[in-house]
């Protein structure tokens, strides 16, 4: 085990949920989250917070140094439908981030390093269903760009340098713990609590755009699982394709509406359908599941159920 692992980013939607459970494996005092502001009440009382840009190199390698890491899960980045709108922002945030983590790797700082990919680096010419780990990709947004480079260089950091850097090209994560942010797969977020409190919501996508996605506590079990994995199992150093379900607006309507009969569904479709229809609709998984044992938990009506539970508690609590 690590001596301390640092989550950066870890006050945005998969960095509260991962910090969380890595501290409930690990203890709390091993895992130091770090973001550029601060994350949930149950992330800063929970154990060490370190306030940090993921960009300003000289300040990671000082935490990195004051807490004695090992393992970084380098969680930061701007989301598809946020980068489309600052290009520039974007492609600095996101190759940033990586370069320090991997160099700091390089200069053995530290020992092991997670960074997410996305579905984001497949693209139009991409085969739209049951996505090959290896195929023609071209991504057409900022953010799957920079996805697709950071594999590149993920993979030429491992066999050039022997950095142990393990990634996963994630699908949409459906939580209700922290809010997404930018994102094209968030209306599957949204729905959620506008079903709870309206009982109506007008989709950014259109009725059949089925695209990959996945319930939090499944990505977070991927996340950890993979590095745990002892390293001759880890065979793909840019990025595993990981999946679990594959869902459209109206069919995700479809199961909200076994709860609540009166749901209602519009679709008033935005700039964010040309992302989405420039993405898989599923993808083939096999080679996560085959090299280190992935399984997923969470169908589309059990991914409901938790959604619609999580988000009616929270409502109360904010009434
Ligand atoms: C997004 O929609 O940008 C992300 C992703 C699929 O990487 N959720």
């Amino acid at each position: 085990m690590a001596t301390s692992i640092l989550v950066i980013g870890a006050s945005g939607q998969i960095g509260t949920e991962l910090t969380l459970k890595l501290r409930e494996i690990y203890g709390n005092k091993k895992i130091v989250a770090s973001d550029i502001r601060e994350g949930t009440e149950a992330l800063m009382e929970s154990g060490p917070f370190e306030v940090l840009d993921a960009t300003d190199l000289q300040a990671v390698t000082k935490i990195v140094e004051k807490h004695d890491i090992s393992e970084v899960y380098q969680m930061a980045a701007m989301l598809s439908a946020t980068a489309e709108k600052h290009p520039m922002k974007a492609w600095d945030l996101n190759m940033e981030s990586l370069f320090h983590i991997l160099n700091l790797a390089r200069e053995k700082k530290i020992k092991k390093v997670f960074w997410p990919s996305s579905i984001a680096v497949f693209g139009p010419n991409t085969p739209k269903n049951n996505t090959p780990q290896a195929t023609i990709m071209e991504p057409a947004t900022v953010y799957g760009i920079s996805k697709q480079a950071g594999e590149r260089w993920c993979d030429y950091f491992f066999k050039k340098y022997g950095v142990d850097v393990r990634s996963l090209r994630y699908p949409g994560i459906i939580s209700y713990k922290t809010q997404p942010g930018g994102g094209t797969t968030d209306y599957a977020i949204e729905i959620f609590h506008q079903a709870l409190k309206n009982k109506k919501y007008t989709s950014f996508l259109s009725e059949n755009t089925a695209l990959p996605m996945m319930y939090m506590d499944d990505a977070i079990q991927a996340t950890i699982d993979l590095m745990e994995a002892p390293a001759e199992k880890v065979k793909i150093r840019s990025s595993y394709n990981l999946a679990a379900i594959s869902f459209s607006p109206a069919e995700l309507a479809g199961s909200i509406k076994k709860h609540i009969s009166e749901f209602e569904i519009a679709y008033k479709p935005d700039f964010r359908q040309e992302i989405a229809d420039s993405w898989p609709s599923d993808i083939d998984d096999s080679r996560a599941r085959e090299d280190w044992g992935w399984k997923h938990k969470y169908n589309l009506d059990g991914l409901t159920k938790k959604m619609l539970a999580g988000v009616a508690e929270q409502l109360k609590i904010a009434e």
